[in-house]
């Protein structure tokens, strides 16, 4: 039987460089598991993902953006509105390691510009390409605490692991912080 109303309709914008894995992660996420529905458009692509939370069931539109220079002038429309976001780099040790990471800062002034203040988390993706125990944290872990973001999170798009519970912690949050408002309205209406 459906009787179960969307209570929560988020969109989560995911950003970083090209070829850190922003696809492959939202793909291995949604995979299977949930209804997917994945739509290209210019410059931006996004998958339709349904969860039931403590009852409720909550609806995310994950905005993936193509990254290129020439959509520059699309990112107001590809950022509005978007309830929480996700900055991608990678760990493996060539260029785009170095390059992504450089830029987190980049994407990071650009959701604040466009969305404001929403909850923001950082994926640390291709963990499978480096030995974890030789990682050092520090440098992420200034930069989150600097800029206020909930956290960072190792994850490999293609064997999997942390995924779930990378996206899952931004998800809980998100849900967290909307059903706080929600509840505030509905006594307020009393
Ligand atoms: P983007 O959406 O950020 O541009 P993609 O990145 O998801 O298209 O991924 C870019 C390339 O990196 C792809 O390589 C993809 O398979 C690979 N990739 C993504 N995530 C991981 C990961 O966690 N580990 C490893 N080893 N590779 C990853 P191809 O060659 O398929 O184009
Ligand atoms: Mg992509």
């Amino acid at each position: 039987m459906k009787d179960t109303k969307e209570k929560y309709v988020f969109k989560i914008t995911i950003v970083g460089d090209g070829f850190v894995g922003k696809t492959s992660l939202i793909r291995k996420f949604t995979q299977g598991t949930f209804q997917k529905d994945y739509i290209k458009t210019i410059g931006a692509q996004f998958s339709i993902f349904e969860e039931k939370i403590d009852g409720d069931l909550c609806k995310l539109f994950f905005w993936d953006i193509a990254g290129q220079d020439e959509f520059h002038f699309l990112r107001p429309a590809f950022y509005k509105d978007s309830k929480a976001a996700i900055i991608v780099y990678t760990l493996e040790e060539n260029n785009l390691g170095k390059e992504s990471f450089k830029h987190l800062p980049n994407w990071h002034d650009d959701l604040k510009q466009f969305c404001g203040d929403i909850p923001i988390v950082v994926f640390a993706n291709k963990v499978d390409l480096v030995d974890k125990e030789l990682l050092n944290y520090t440098k992420i872990s200034k930069i989150v605490k600097k800029r206020n973001l909930l956290g960072y999170y190792l994850t490999s798009a293609k064997t999997g692991d942390g995924v779930t519970q990378a996206f899952q912690a931004l998800i809980r949050e998100l849900y967290n912080k909307y059903k706080a408002i929600f509840s505030e309205l509905q006594s307020s209406k009393k």
